[in-house]
């Protein structure tokens, strides 16, 4: 058989994370780099992980900025740049018509930064490490959206001349507490939790899938390789989430 059509090897916990994905009143999705890989956006960790020789440790984080600002936003810009050319994928889509069959029951939380979930169609998202379509001022309280705008290799602030910024969540700094209040409570509150794509190594975001497991839900994870959240899973689809999160919905019917 067509590689492409041959699920054998994730058959049995492929029915089964549609029965559980088709029982739930309330499903909430954590999405990490993952689900863009086959967007062709680079994940952080693993084969091709690194940037120019740099951990994105030293990159994502306010000590790197204050720093070498240019070297941040150099790294900033190139991936702005990949903006204009990627496209959603098969599996961001799937997760669009999850969303479109539970309604307000359904709540995507992503750790990307793409915006490629609302492109696929999804509403209900939380972007809890922000965007990086968005920049704003490193000193006041300035933010803007400039989708598609190539910016300078060090941008201003137009209110306060300061450096203006990726308004993205870097290592040491707090998520939005507005956004991940609302992604704690879609967490306890859900029947069924759905990981993709995540190494489920960065805090707090990694959190979420012991809490959703432990309020009860069942936990479903999608992954082309193990990860600490695997041990959590009750199913784990092994395999590009390209692939097996449209099959899913598939089985649904
Ligand atoms: C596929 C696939 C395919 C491939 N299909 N799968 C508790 C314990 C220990 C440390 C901490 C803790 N709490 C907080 C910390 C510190 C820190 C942290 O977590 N450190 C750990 C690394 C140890 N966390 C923070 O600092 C956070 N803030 C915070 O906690 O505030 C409170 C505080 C303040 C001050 C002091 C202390 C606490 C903020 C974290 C912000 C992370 N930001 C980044 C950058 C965002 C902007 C940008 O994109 O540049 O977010 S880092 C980077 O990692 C990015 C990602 O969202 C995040 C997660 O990565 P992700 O998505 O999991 O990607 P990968 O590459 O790791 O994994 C991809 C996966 O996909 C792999 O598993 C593949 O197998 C799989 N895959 N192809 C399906 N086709
Ligand atoms: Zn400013």
């Amino acid at each position: 058989m067509h590689a492409s059509l041959d699920f054998s090897e994730n058959d049995a916990a492929l029915d089964q994370a549609a029965e559980l994905v088709r029982a739930a009143k309330r499903l909430a999705v954590l999405t990490g780099a993952g689900i863009s890989a086959e967007s062709g956006v680079p994940t952080f960790r693993g084969a091709g992980g690194l940037w120019e020789g740099h951990r994105v440790e030293e990159v994502a984080c306010p000590e790197a900025f204050a720093r070498d600002p240019l070297l941040v936003w150099r790294f900033y810009n190139l991936r702005r740049k990949a903006l204009r050319t990627i496209e959603p994928n098969d599996g961001h889509r799937a997760l669009a018509a999850l969303e479109a069959r539970l309604g307000s029951g359904f709540t995507l939380i992503t750790q990307n930064i793409d915006g490629l979930h609302a492109r696929a169609g999804n509403r209900n998202v939380l972007e809890v490490h922000g965007r990086l379509s968005r920049v704003k001022c490193s000193r006041c309280r300035y933010v803007e959206d400039r989708p598609g705008v190539e910016l300078p290799e060090l941008p201003e602030c137009p209110a306060c001349g300061a450096l203006l910024r990726p308004d993205v969540v870097w290592f040491g700094e707090l998520l939005p507490p507005s956004i991940w209040q609302a992604a704690v409570e879609a967490t306890t509150r859900c029947d069924c939790f759905l990981v993709v794509g995540t190494s489920a190594q960065v805090y707090p975001a990694a959190g979420l899938i012991q809490q959703a497991q432990q309020a009860g839900a069942a936990v479903i994870e999608c992954n082309t390789e193990e990860t600490p959240a695997s041990v959590l899973a009750d199913v784990v689809l092994r395999g590009p989430s390209g692939r097996m999160l449209p099959e899913v919905v598939r089985r649904m019917g």
